[in-house]
This record gives C-alpha cells, structure tokens and sequence, in this order.
C-alpha cells in the first residue's frame, strides 16, 4: 500500500500531519527509512514489521549512543567514584518500549511509525527478550541499572553475553520441556561491540616463583575477553550509563595450522571450541564434573575481565607526576557482588594489584576490602556455593594460594583475639578441609573480605545476622546491612500499564510519581472515591481484556474477564509451594462438584493461573508443573464448574508475559514457606499494580503488608521463628492436618487427574514414612490457614467498593519498593557514591 507496508519496500513519502510533534516524528520516521535502506541486515524488497523494528531500533541507538558518549566523556571529566556492579545474570526483556519511554519519545515514535504503516505496539511486540537470567536475581540486577542511569549515578553493569539465555518452555503431553532460547538468532540491535576493549583471561596454568620472591601465574590457556555494551538509559536525564557484557574469544595463534593442514579439524580448533563454550549458555548443568567447570570458568572470566577493565580505568587517569596511588582505589572504585557467583572478583583483584602491579599483601589487601562488597540473596544451604578445592587448584592455581593466605590470616586472627570462637573456626573458616570433600565457601570468603554484606529485605537480613551470619557479626558488627530489594516502576508501572498511570497522574495532578514513588501515598486520600474507583475498575478491566486474549492466544484456554484473576508467577520451586495453590485447587474444584447448581451461583468465580520455568533437573518441579496442567485439562473441560472455576498454566513465563498478567491480575500468590524467600521482588510489581496479596510473613511481604496496611493483605501461614519447631512436631509425628488437605491429596491421589507420576511430589507431603521427607516446605500445616485466607478473598471480592478500595491502597502503599530507593541507599550506605549528571 501507498504506507509501504509489507512487500512494497520503502516508503517513499511520508505524509505531513499538522501536530506540534510532526517534526520529530518526520525526522524519526526519516531515520528509520535512513537505517532500513543503509543498515541493511535483510534483502532490500520487503519492510515488514520485523524490519520496521530492528530499523526503528537503530534510530534509537544512534541517540543513545550520543548520550552514552556525553555521559562517559563527563564521568571522565569529574572522575568521581564509579560503582561497578558484577552480576552473573540479567533479565533485561525487551529494550524497546523502555527506551522510547525513558527518552521521553513515546508521542513522535508512535506518530512517525504510524506514517510507515505500523503501530508502535505491533512493532514493539516483534522484539526477543533479553533473558539472560534465571529469575528474582536476574532481573534485579537489570531494575538497578535502571534506577542507576536515572539517579545519575556513575557506574557500570559487569555481566557475561551468553549465546543463549534461559531455555524456552513448551508446555507438551509430558510436562515441561526445554528449547534453546535464541535471542541473538539474528542480531541485537542494542549492543555495540568494542573492538579495542580486549583483555586476556587464563585459566589452568601454574604458579611461577620469582627470584625475589613474588609469585606470578603462567601457561595454561589465554582466552580473549572483548566488551559489548548495552546502552542503558536513564528516565528522563541525558545520563545513559552501560551494561558491559563480555564474550569469549579465541586469539587467531590458538588455531592449529599445521594441525588443520593435516585434516585434523576438531584437533587443530579445539582452544577455539574451548573459548567458545564459555559464552554459549546461561547456567550450563553443573550435574556432572565438566559443568562444574565451566561455570566455575564462566565466573571467573566475568571478574577478571571487569577488574583488568575497571583497573585500566583507573589507571586511565593518571595525573601529571605519573601513576594514581593504589590507595586511592577505594576512593574511586566500588565492587558489588551480586551473590557469591562473583567471588573470584576478591582473590583476582588481589593477583592483579600483588602480581602484576607490584603491591604488596597488606597493601593489597586493604585496597581490596575496602572496594568489595557482597549481597547475599539466599539462605537456603543447596544454593550457597562450595566448590571443590581441587577442582580450583587445577583451574585457578594462583587464585588458590591466595585463598589460602586470606583464610589463614583470618584463622590467626580469630584465634589471637577471640579464644571464645576456637570451637566456631571450623565453620567460620573459608576452607572447608572435610577429607571426604574439601571445599572452598564462598560466602565465608566473601563475608571475610567485604566491607560490607547486605540481605535483601528485612527478614532476610535478621535471618543473616541472627543465624547464617551470626559469629562473624560478633566479630564484625558493623558489617551487615540491609537493602530491601525494589522494582522500576517505569517499566513496572508506567510502560505496562500506561491507563492506570495515566488515572494516577490525573489523581495527583503530577507525573512525579514515575521518579519519586512515595508520592503514591496522595492516592490514599481518594481511596473511598467513587470516580477514582470507576476510572481504576476500568483500567484494570482494560488490562484484564487484554490478558484474556493474550491467554487465549497462547493457551487456547478462554476465560472469563469478570471472573476474579488469581496469579502465581515465579520459578517453580517446592519452597514457593505452588504445590499448596495447586492443592487449593483441587479442593475448590470438588467442593464445586459436590455443590448444587444454585449454590454454585453463589460463590466467587476465579481463574487462577499459574506460571514458571522448573530447572530442567528438579524432577519434582516438573512434576509440579505437570500437575498444574492436567488439572487444568479437566477442570476446563467440566461443564458443571467450569463457569465459576478456570485454571490455566501460563507458558514460557517471562519478563514479557509478566509485563501482560501483572497489570490485569487481581489476586497474587507469595506463599512460600517463611524464612525461605530473601524478599521476591514479583510482590512489590503486584502490589505496585494495585493486585491484592495473599501471602505468608516470608521476603518483602513482610514490609508490604507493614506499608500498605494489614487490612488490605491476606495474611495466613507459621512465621519464621515457629518453622523449626513445626517440622520437628511433622518428622515426630506429632502433626494433626485439617481434613481439608487430606481430603485433597486423597482427591489428587485418586487419579481424576491423569495417571501421571504424581507419588513422589504427593509423597513428600507425608511425614517421615514411605517416600515422605516429612512435608520440609510446610504445606500440610499451613494448608488450613491457607485455605480459610483464600475463603476471606471470596467473601472481599463479592464487595465491590471494598476490593478496589483495598487495590488503590495497595498501589499507594507501594512507593518504598522502587528500585530508586533501594539504589539510593546503596548508593550512600555502601557505594559511598554521589549524583553525576550530564549537564
Ligand atoms: O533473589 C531475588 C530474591 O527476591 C528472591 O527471594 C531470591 O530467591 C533470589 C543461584 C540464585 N536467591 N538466590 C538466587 C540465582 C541463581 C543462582 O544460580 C541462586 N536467586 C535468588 C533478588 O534478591
């Protein structure tokens, strides 16, 4: 058509509207074409949607990387303390709709694609996640640097640039099943690669020893680290800072060209495959010894090519009498762990400032404590990491050695100056020297080697420092913190739900709100009223539609829009308990059967939907996932109920698929076992969101429901103090469950459901007989509390004006959990950081 659509090739003209935007959106709409006719990535005949985006995301590049030049160039020029933030993961999602928002474009784009032929959600929606991430960790990291660039804050994200990111899920007759996720099938529009920010990474090798004594790492393999930068740009401030994502190359010497001469292939290219492996997938399964070493090499490469980089910045600016002093590092320099994966940062750091620049250890060591500082995010004991001594003399040598000396000197010191702890040594201590399997803890060499340590919420920090933490607090009081996690609500708010913003904005007669969440609280005012209440029921009706289709596109599922929308997103793990939703289920789906038609009339409909990605080892995760779905297949397909009862497994959960069920979700699920989740971060969206919480005292929902009032959260389960206790009383017997739960396994045990493995996850709701491992997670005891919490969430729905005020009371209760506050605390309390904006 005359637009240039589909198979036509460019648009030739553009036609003229009379709008106070035009010119923009003209000179937009120009650099699009510019970019789809000169940075041709496709043949020249067609412009369909795919290449309206990759062009429209080129257009938007070229203004980001203005701004990350300006940016970097001021940074240069102040020179203040830049923080660089190591991080295993990041779970970006989709890059487009946020930049077009944080640039403040969204108006022009629209209008200037509108004159290509598109609509810029249809343009949006072409775009691949960024899913370099597993989860909560994953996309905190990516909330932060968003709330970074916006604060102004000088500093970097350190992350790897993995070939594939999480694997797709398929939702097939066995269960669960895994696809390679392939975002850089193509190409990504949004990284620029450095061709001149290179550096060496060993790995293997040995320890040479110098005649005067120093010590110095060589042979082995050299593997090349070059940099790729992801743009990240701030709401609303010219400040766009990066997201440094490494990859693994061979050096063209590694190629084995007598070897390839003799038709050797594989032999002569095998550093090339080597270096290869490095980057090709997140969290390779470290099941069996070859996966614990890459990962152990995945680490390891993201510290030491962000320390030579963040070193060689440092060094950068050398003033005029020569080279900086080594002690004013920490004055300049501020290195946070995102979890122990980062560790090898502490003993690299070390090597480099010792071996290759000349320090000496109490030298090194004190610039080095003073720069590093670590966040734990788990307290469950499979997670925290150990890895196996020999396996790091064999890769990391010279990283060992220093291991060594670290914990020997904090061994020494304890001994010399707290004979109270001698008896705590052998757990306090970094080396694990267990002759059956000696390990190296990395949360001990972290903790000894911080400045600071920090949990994620509240609870969790007091879990730290009361338990996990609680000799090494006595010893370091000062030493730990607390950084309640937060979201941003740009992308959290104001981009996935633009109709709900916009009723905010009118109500507070300001858009401050988007960078100065507590003014939310203004909302609390008009809770009560009725036009406020009409406008949020529409917009969140509006949200509701649109996942309806969304879930019957994907699923072929159709529900119902009036019926109350019941979400639990999160990876599936038996901790987070979607056993005890799912339960729930099942006894709400054969207390409907069991019910008259005309009682049925009277109870509460609800679509309750269920999502998550279960790690492709955790059998009982699957099981978990399977479940869900086979439920679902005769619960939907149930004539009698299926009016007043849907549930729905949500495939390939997502930073994408949360940007559609968040904003039309009514009820959330957070019930995990308490003590268990850090904070989860998925809670704050909801509530943020004006979504009601049911949930236990366990993470953040602890503050939430402190913030926006216990009136208006669905509070029922133990609390953490009683959880050892209970499962003592579980594993001895002493444990009475409600007829209620029993009543359900029995249901889901009976086969109604499909025939499927289902004993083993059913079993371990048992107590220590059979299969049973004793109900670990709770779930029998908190089942009837759980039940009779869910049986209040009836009663509340029914009362219109009663749900949408507690709605508002949840979004204006919200404001605490922005990443900007979070940001800003680390900023001051730890970082020791300060403002840097682009005039
Ligand atoms: O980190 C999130 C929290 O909100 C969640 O409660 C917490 O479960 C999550 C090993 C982890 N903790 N530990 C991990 C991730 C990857 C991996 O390989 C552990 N993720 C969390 C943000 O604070």
């Amino acid at each position: 058509n005359a637009n240039g659509k589909a198979a036509t090739g460019f648009p030739d003209k553009i036609s003229e509207k009379a709008n106070p935007e035009a010119n923009e959106a003209t000179e937009i709409a120009g650099n699009i074409i510019y970019h789809a006719k000169f940075s041709p990535h496709f043949s020249p005949l067609k412009f369909g949607p795919e290449q309206a985006l990759y062009a429209t995301a080129e257009s938007l590049r070229d203004r980001l990387i203005q701004l990350w030049n300006e940016t970097y160039l001021h940074f240069h020029k102040v020179d203040p303390k830049q923080t660089y933030y190591l991080s295993m993961e990041y779970l970006q999602g989709r890059a487009l709709t946020n930049a077009i928002g944080n640039l403040d474009l969204q108006g022009p784009y629209a209008d200037a694609l509108r004159k290509l032929g598109y609509e810029l959600e249809e343009i949006a929606e072409q775009e691949k996640d960024a899913a370099l991430g597993n989860g909560g960790l994953g996309r905190l990291a990516s909330c932060f640097l968003d709330s970074m660039a916006t604060l102004n804050l000088p500093a970097w994200g350190y992350g790897l640039r993995y070939r594939h990111g999480l694997f797709k899920q398929l939702i097939t007759k066995k269960g669960q099943e895994e696809v390679p996720e392939d975002w850089l099938e193509k190409f990504s529009p949004w990284e620029i690669v450095r061709h001149d920010v290179v550096f060496p990474v060993r790995f293997f090798g040995s320890v040479q020893i110098n005649p005067d004594g120093s010590r110095k790492w060589v042979g082995g393999d050299v593997v090349q680290a070059l940099a790729y930068d992801v743009p990240i740009p701030g709401f609303k401030t010219k400040n766009t800072i990066s997201l440094r994502l490494w990859e693994a190359k061979a050096r063209a010497e590694d190629l084995d060209l007598f070897q390839f001469n003799e038709g050797e292939y594989e032999l002569a290219a095998q550093l090339h495959s080597r270096a290869q492996q490095i980057c090709t997938v997140l969290y390779p399964g470290d099941a069996t010894e070859n996966g614990k070493l890459l990962r152990l090499k995945q680490q390891f490469f993201l510290c030491s090519a962000s320390l030579q980089d963040i070193i060689s910045r440092f060094n950068e600016r050398s003033t005029g009498e020569g080279s900086r002093k080594w002690s004013e590092f920490p004055s300049k320099v501020a290195v946070q762990m995102n979890d122990t994966h980062p560790t090898l940062a502490i003993p690299e750091l070390m090597r480099l400032l010792m071996d290759d620049n000349g320090l000496g250890w109490d030298e090194a060591w004190d610039v080095t404590s003073k720069t590093v500082a670590y966040t734990n995010h788990t307290v469950l004991p499979e997670a925290l990491e150990k890895w196996s001594q020999s396996l790091m003399w064999k890769l990391l040598p010279r990283h060992m050695e220093i291991i060594e000396e670290i914990d020997k000197r904090f061994v020494q010191n304890i001994r010399s100056t707290r004979v109270d702890l001698e008896d705590k040594l052998s757990s306090l201590s970094i080396l694990d020297n267990n002759p059956q399997k000696p390990v190296v803890r990395m949360a001990n060499l972290c903790v000894v080697s911080s400045h600071t340590v920090n949990g994620v919420a509240q609870l969790h920090s007091d879990i730290l420092k009361d338990e996990l933490f609680a000799d090494y607090v006595s010893i370091w009081p000062n030493k730990f913190q607390n950084k309640t996690n937060g979201i941003t609500p740009r992308r959290w708010l104001r981009f996935c739900s633009p109709e709900l913003s916009d009723i905010i904005t009118k109500w507070l007669k300001t858009d401050k709100w988007i960078t100065d969440l507590d003014l939310l609280t203004g909302l609390r005012q008009f809770a009560d009223n009725e036009e406020l209440q009409s406008e949020w029921a529409s917009a969140k009706a509006a949200n509701k539609q649109r996942l309806t289709q969304y879930i019957e596109r994907v699923t072929g599922v159709s529900i119902d829009p009036n019926s109350l929308f019941d979400i639990q997103v999160k990876r599936i793990h038996e901790y987070k308990r979607q056993l005890m939703n799912i339960l729930g289920v099942i006894y709400r789906f054969k207390k409907l059967k069991e019910m008259k038609p005309e009682e049925r009339k009277k109870t509460t409909p609800r679509t309750i939907m269920i999502g998550g990605k279960a790690f492709a080892t955790y059998t009982n995760a699957k099981r978990i996932v399977k479940l869900v779905n086979d439920v679902g297949d005769v619960v939907n397909s149930d004539p009698e109920v299926n009016e007043y009862l849907k549930v729905v497994f949500v495939p390939n959960y997502n930073v994408t698929v949360a940007e559609m069920l968040i904003p039309g979700s009514e009820l959330s699920q957070h019930i995990s076992t308490a003590g268990m989740e850090a904070s989860g971060t998925s809670n704050m969206k909801f509530a943020l969101n004006g979504c009601l919480i049911i949930g236990t005292l366990d993470g953040a929902n602890v503050e939430i429901r402190e913030e926006i009032g216990e009136e208006n959260f669905f509070l029922f389960g133990a609390t953490a103090d009683q959880v050892p206790r209970l499962r003592k009383e579980r594993e001895d017997g002493l444990f009475k469950p409600d007829p209620r739960f029993e009543e359900a396994k029995q249901f889901a045990k009976s086969g109604v459901f499909g025939t499927y493995d289902y004993g083993p996850l059913l079993d371990s709701l048992e107590g220590n007989t059979g299969y049973g491992r004793g109900d670990y997670f709770l779930v029998g005891y908190d089942f009837a509390s759980y039940m009779d919490a869910q049986a209040k969430v009836d009663e509340a729905y029914k009362d219109r004006k009663r749900w949408l005020k507690m709605s508002i009371m949840s979004t204006a209760g919200s404001g605490k959990f922005s990443s900007d506050r979070t940001i800003a605390q680390y900023a001051k309390e730890i970082w020791n950081i300060e403002a840097c904006p682009v005039p």
